[in-house]
């Protein structure tokens, strides 16, 4: 897969200089879709690029998201090799029709990289949604960055064929805004023990897989066990801090 071909390219350059092959390396890029989830009716296309410098620029521009609405994205998975991939219906373990944060984790996986749209993009971002792009009036989102390799947690690029960007978000009642009528309060937001957070707000409403040129991997289901949302990464979250709990509330208070 390319992506792993540079890291194998990065990792020749560190070698010693005489066992140094050339390692003019072209970046690399992967665009992929983002299909809605939950029937949020929100489209998107992605595009990876890591940079020779080993960066890497996302670029996610969609549209049918929840108008004047921050929208929480993240790439999901982990630097470990585990196959994540977007979640199915049949994760919606309490059977009310949306796949909920909580009851996709298994399938994919944790916060591996906040898309934020300044500053930290670690797991503990995850809903620091003053920082989460915002679709425009029309419901369009065009979200464009790179992150210096600094910032990119060990393994990412390295196993980004196994990972998925999820974006959350979406007005189930269609009363254009998140509000707690539609779905009631966000079961996950609360696990993290912050109380009056629409379940709208947090649910996943599009989800897309890196796929590689030279075919999807399949992915069989992992044998792990079930993480724990402690692991899930928004564990930490920007909730880390009655100082970010607050101001999700305030955020999400006036999405009210
Ligand atoms: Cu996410």
């Amino acid at each position: 897969m390319k992506f792993r071909r540079y890291a194998a390219a990065l990792g020749a350059a560190v070698l010693p200089l005489a066992f140094a092959v050339p390692t003019a390396q072209a970046e690399e890029t992967v665009t992929f879709s983002l299909n809605e989830l939950n029937n949020s009716g929100a489209t998107a296309t992605a595009t990876l690029t890591a940079n020779d410098d080993g960066s890497l620029h996302v670029q996610i521009k969609g549209t049918g998201y929840t108008a004047n609405a921050p929208h929480a994205q993240h790439i999901h998975g982990s630097g470990e090799g585990r196959e994540f991939f977007c979640p199915s219906q049949s994760t919606d373990d309490n059977g009310d029709g949306q796949i909920a944060t909580e009851e996709a984790i298994e399938e994919y996986g944790g916060v591996f990289l906040s898309l934020t749209t300044s500053g930290d993009v670690s797991a503990d971002s995850g809903l620091a949604v003053d920082r989460m792009p915002i679709a425009d009036a029309n419901g369009n989102i065009d979200y464009s960055r790179t992150i210096p390799a600094s910032d990119l947690p060990e393994g990412l690029v390295e196993n980004l064929e196994h990972l998925h960007i999820v974006q959350h978000g979406l007005d189930v009642n269609g009363n254009g805004t998140y509000d707690l009528k539609a779905l009631g309060e966000s079961v996950f937001a609360k696990s993290l023990g912050v109380s009056g957070i629409p379940e709208e707000a947090t649910n996943p409403a599009a989800c897309g897989e890196v796929t590689p040129t030279g075919g999807v991997e399949t992915g069989a289901a992992s044998t792990d066990g079930p993480e724990s949302l402690a692991l899930f990464g928004f564990g930490g979250l920007a909730l880390a801090g009655a100082g970010g709990a607050l101001l999700l509330r305030r955020r999400m208070a006036e999405q009210v």
